[in-house]
């Protein structure tokens, strides 16, 4: 009777952005409590959860007040007397009760900060970290960094066509040690961009806004502040790319403003593989647009026995989506984001999906974030190889980046750092692992 839910609230809460978003409550009658906060993203994929958003003038047209009122009204009536630590059957009355396969009735915004906050309560009811709670007796690893050093694309006005530049230690041998060589690179990238006159502040995810006269240029850039921190490219330091082509695709192919170009599909993937060849990736995210399955499987082809290549709105975190690009031989990763889902068992099934297939997976943040710490759990208790939240600046990524040390040192001597294993075989196997 303990884990039955008696109450489940939303309210409207303001995100990194300066825009509202919910936060959900499951309160359950023995008395523990879960809460959670639903993210937003900026380039988001077209087969994406849909987030509620109430239009008109108030909020620029951002508000969530009727998704809070979805979560008061009829997902409260819903889940009431629901066992919190069904979280497959919570999660499919969400799926029924909105009715439409998008959540469109509800929104995404809602139905995913209820699915997270159940989670939470029935953790807490256990007495144990999210993280333990969802491993149960599975095995847990702790997901090697991606942080992003400059932030481009629908982050930053468009300021370059390549979205994220991240930076991957899969060398190193604790999540401390990569929070420490991240911290160098970044620092040395700001210092970079202070000395060439070109510092400018920070995008929408911390990372040093990308005053670049062509995509290339942030390459180099990227590359000298390896350096500069005294690290080797390609050796303990390497590239991690989102492309986010969806962004600047058209009908017809590629359209990349700052380098003054267009591409076809067979001339987008040609360019993928020339950055591939120049530079030490090691990483790319969606590196053709979110409809373009030829472009996908050439460069997997290509690239994907020594490249990580994940889908991302290619993707959305659907199982049969992962399923159809394995047929196809697209990606070799799944990037999961329980928000493109909007429940958490939908992403945990396209995480499965993913597993099934030799790939690998990462958890990942949305660029409108908050304080809300979920998806580090889920990355850790999941099993997941890799997690994503954006740069080393503001808090809302560093929180993250914190409870990860935080549980790295509950973890003690049972800790399994995934490192140079992070990738799919092939990958992990041309690192040396
Ligand atoms: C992405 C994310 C995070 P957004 O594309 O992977 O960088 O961006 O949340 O805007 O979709
Ligand atoms: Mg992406």
């Amino acid at each position: 009777m303990n884990n039955r839910i008696s109450r489940v609230h939303a309210r409207s809460v303001w995100d990194s952005r300066g825009r509202p978003t919910v936060e959900a409550e499951v309160h359950l009658e023995g008395g523990a409590i879960g809460r959670a906060i639903a993210p937003a993203g900026a380039s988001r994929g077209k087969y994406e959860a849909v987030d509620l958003r109430d239009g008109g003038a108030r909020h620029g047209g951002m508000g969530v007040e009727k998704a809070v009122a979805a979560v008061n009204g009829e997902i409260a009536a819903a889940l009431h007397g629901a066992d919190v630590r069904d979280q497959g059957d919570i999660d499919a009355a969400l799926c029924r009760s909105d009715g439409t396969p998008n959540k469109l009735r509800f929104g995404g915004n809602a139905t995913v900060a209820v699915s997270m906050a159940a989670a939470h309560a029935a953790a807490a009811a256990e007495g144990v970290p999210l993280w333990r709670w969802l491993a149960q007796d599975g095995p847990v690893s702790l997901p090697l960094p991606e942080i992003q050093i400059f932030g481009g694309g629908a982050h930053a006005g468009r300021r370059t066509d390549i979205q994220d530049f991240m930076v991957m230690v899969p060398r190193a041998g604790s999540i401390r040690e990569v929070l420490e060589v991240t911290g160098n690179v970044y620092r040395a990238a700001g210092e970079v961009m202070h000395d060439r006159g070109r510092l400018a502040g920070t995008a929408d995810e911390g990372g040093w806004w990308p005053m670049f006269d062509t995509n290339e240029q942030a390459l180099e850039t990227l590359v000298e502040a390896i350096e500069r921190a005294g690290h080797r490219p390609g050796e303990d330091v390497f590239i991690s790319l989102d492309i986010a082509a969806s962004e600047f695709a058209d009908g017809n192919g590629y359209v990349m403003a700052l380098d003054d170009a267009r591409a076809t599909s067979a001339e987008m993937v040609e360019r993928v593989c020339a950055w591939a060849d120049r530079y030490p990736i090691l990483s790319i995210e969606d590196p053709v647009g979110q409809d373009d399955t030829p472009g996908m499987v050439a460069v997997t082809q290509r690239l994907g026995s020594k490249i990580q290549i994940i889908g991302d709105d290619y993707l959305v975190t659907s199982a049969e989506r992962v399923a159809r690009a394995a047929q196809a031989g697209a990606c070799n990763a799944v990037l999961v984001k329980v928000n493109q889902a909007g429940s958490v068992s939908e992403a945990r099934a396209a995480l499965d999906a993913a597993q099934a297939h030799d790939w690998a997976t990462i958890v990942s943040a949305r660029s409108g974030e908050t304080e809300d710490l979920t998806i580090v759990h889920l990355a850790v208790g999941w099993n997941a190889r890799q997690l994503k939240v954006g740069s080393f600046a503001r808090s809302e990524r560093m929180a993250k980046w914190n409870e990860l040390l935080r549980i790295e040192e509950a973890m003690g001597a049972d800790t399994r750092f995934n490192g140079i294993a992070a990738f799919a075989p092939t990958v992990n196997a041309g690192l040396g692992a």
